[in-house]
């Protein structure tokens, strides 16, 4: 082999290594309960994946006010763009969470009481059910 073709050999090898197989989806969108905020505020869900919620208050933050769930919001929902988010998330303690797995068709939210819904693309206004005063967030799903 020439020493030409050993460089291509080496070269079409690295490619072969580095390329991925298929294209991966977006990694799902994280979103975190943490000091009675949501982080970020605003958060945008790609296309094609999900999206996670996780209350990452202390373990030992007083019970209750660290307590978070996902509600919508009906007052920033229904201004022009919007929509309130149409699930109500079981009541998330400090260390656990809510998911809306990927599907094809946008994250699939299952509700405290039972419904799913499919997100469609939009603008979701939740906020937390305990603490509706002040802990608010944006979802943007596309
Ligand atoms: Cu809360």
């Amino acid at each position: 082999m020439s020493r030409r073709a050993e460089i291509l050999a080496m070269l079409t090898a690295a490619v072969t290594i580095t390329l991925p197989v298929s294209p991966a989806r977006a990694a799902d969108t994280q979103i975190v309960g943490v000091g009675t905020q949501f982080l970020p505020q605003v958060a945008v869900v790609p296309s094609g994946s999900g999206v996670v919620w996780s209350n990452q208050e202390v373990y030992r933050y007083p019970v209750i006010l660290g307590y978070h769930n996902i509600v919508g919001d009906p007052t920033v929902g229904n201004l022009p763009g919007n929509r309130p988010f149409p699930v109500v998330s079981p009541m998330m303690v400090p260390g656990k969470g809510w998911a809306c797995p990927a599907t094809p068709e946008g994250p699939k939210c299952t509700g405290l009481d039972g419904p799913t819904v499919v997100l469609k693309p939009g603008r979701y206004a939740y906020m937390c059910g305990v603490h509706q005063n002040h802990m608010h967030g944006i979802l943007i799903v596309n």
